[in-house]
């Protein structure tokens, strides 16, 4: 008999920081995501696809779900949404350290999508993330029980993105969501998103590292320039700011942020592509585009991609 073969899409979702686009990472086995300290670092719904040899998982990772303020944050969650409706199973992500001592929070903080998620009535689990970063373990029953209590009835699975703790058995439940289908894309395809937009966010994904404050907020990237020869791809990026004095930061003293971000970017790169990579940088103000609507959906945030 041959095995059956399940395929479809999962929607990661959840607050900000909880790890959703660092699950999707370690299951892919390669970096799709961008990953970062800060929340807010996913722009888009961006897929990761995972294929095995009796499965295929569209994942969508996407913006956390917060109440939106403001333009940017509310094309976010829209994306957030969008990618949920075209999804046959949902897991929800939370912070398992975030909770421990204050549990009362992940009512809180879980507010804007709690009950959506289920009136939708597509199947969905919890996972309760970050448990390599809760000790004594203990303390994490306080947030199983918290969940539990929210999402009555739903299994809820605690895991380590960082680790892989708890990964398997998760995985199974993903795969128990989704319905019987043969693959839609080829084993090797890691993503449907362009190489050109996966490569503007590993230089987003550095700015992000790299700056502090408020500043990772107001950078967009945009890839202007891409030449493939032989070996080698020529990529010039823009990066947008907001404000004169943002410039400034970007660049950094004698040019050494830009420097630093440009050569973090470069290995990155040519991991993702596998050729050499030449990646030219320019810094541009663009006075207020964190809330131009036409230019977020032109760089595509917000987009499913
Ligand atoms: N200790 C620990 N940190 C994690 C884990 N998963 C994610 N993180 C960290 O949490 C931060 C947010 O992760 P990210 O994947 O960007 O969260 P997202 O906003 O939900 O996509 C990053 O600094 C990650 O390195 C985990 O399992 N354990
Ligand atoms: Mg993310």
């Amino acid at each position: 008999m041959q095995p059956v073969h399940r395929s479809g899409s999962i929607a990661l979702i959840g607050p900000p920081n909880a790890g959703k686009s660092t699950f999707l990472n370690s299951v892919l086995g390669e970096k799709i995501a961008v990953v970062s300290p800060k929340p807010g670092t996913t722009r888009t719904a961006i897929t990761g696809i995972w294929t095995t040899a009796t499965a295929q998982v569209v994942f969508f990772d996407t913006p956390g779900l917060l109440l939106p303020r403001g333009t940017m944050n509310r094309l976010l969650v829209e994306a957030a949404w969008s990618a949920i409706a075209a999804s046959q199973g949902v897991v929800v992500f939370v912070d398992g350290a975030r909770y421990a001592d204050r549990p009362a929070a992940l009512a809180r903080e879980t507010h804007p999508f709690a009950k959506r998620v289920v009136t939708l009535g597509v199947p969905f689990v919890v996972a309760v993330n970050k448990i390599d970063h809760v000790t004594p373990k203990a303390r994490l029953l306080a947030v199983l029980a918290a969940c539990a209590e929210r999402w009555p009835g739903v299994d809820i699975f605690p895991v380590s993105a960082r680790t892989g703790e708890g990964k398997e058995r998760l995985l199974e439940a993903i795969l128990a969501m989704l319905p019987e289908a043969p693959p839609l894309y080829p084993p090797d395809q890691l993503s449907t998103a362009p190489l050109r937009f996966l490569a503007a966010e590993i230089v987003r994904e550095q700015l992000f590292l790299q700056l502090r404050q408020e500043i990772p907020y107001h950078v967009a990237v945009e890839v202007e320039e891409w030449v493939e020869e032989p070996g080698m791809t020529h990529i010039g990026v823009v990066i947008f700011v907001s404000k004169i004095s943002h410039k400034a930061m970007v660049i950094g003293k004698g040019g050494a942020r830009l420097k630093a971000v440009g050569q973090a970017a470069r290995a990155a790169l040519k991991e993702l592509l596998g050729t050499k990579v030449y990646l030219e940088t320019w810094v541009k103000v663009r006075e207020g585009w964190v809330e131009d609507e036409a230019f977020l959906r032109e760089l595509g945030v917000g987009e499913v991609l």
